[in-house]
């Protein structure tokens, strides 16, 4: 065997783990039109990773990789994926481009644009025609948050464990509001 070879095989995890654009395994995925929408769009990763939901993140766009994000959410199934996030600005279409690849629920998050403040952006992403639906959030970040709530809520129909967390979770918010002294 040559110098600074080893008998061992890497561990499957590691070999995925070698891939970044496709982890392991991953019940949502948050695809965006473009890295500028990660700043608003990490509210989403992080609430996903405070319930302890496996989610993956990625950049791929409805006009500028219209391929690959076809591509993503005809597999997204396959892969074991149960709820997609697309979140894009101006002409968003991400949402509604993956919705008609897949059965799988598509949540949507416009981003606010420069041009009209995310009007744009809303009305882009919520008005699907009949027969395609799209779950669309709020604009920016209370939307990126609510889709991982609504994520999360949808796979707390067959997990009592994630279910249990969300009712932790309003409890939670409830205290703090009713505790808020001005
Ligand atoms: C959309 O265009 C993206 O989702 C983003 O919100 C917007 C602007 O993209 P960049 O020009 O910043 O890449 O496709």
């Amino acid at each position: 065997m040559a110098k600074g070879k080893s008998k061992t095989k890497p561990s499957k995890e590691v070999a995925a783990s070698a891939r970044p654009r496709v982890p392991a395994f991953s019940l949502v995925a948050i695809l965006m039109g473009s890295k500028s929408d990660w700043d608003v769009m990490r509210a989403a990763s992080q609430t996903l990773k405070d319930f302890g939901v496996p989610h993956e993140s990625h950049v791929m766009s409805a006009h500028r990789t219209p391929n690959d994000a076809a591509e993503f959410a005809a597999n997204a199934d396959s892969r074991g994926i149960e709820v997609l996030i697309g979140a894009a600005g101006g002409a968003a279409h991400l949402a509604g481009v993956m919705a008609a690849h897949t059965t799988l629920p598509v949540l949507g998050v416009p981003m606010k644009s420069d041009a009209l403040n995310g009007l744009d952006s809303l009305l882009a992403t919520v008005q699907m025609p009949g027969g395609i639906p799209v779950g669309t959030l709020a604009i920016g970040k209370p939307g990126a948050t609510n889709a991982a709530l609504f994520a999360i809520a949808i796979l707390a129909n067959s997990r009592p464990e994630l279910r249990k967390k969300l009712h932790e979770f309003r409890d939670a918010q409830e205290k703090k509001i009713r505790e808020t002294v001005l």
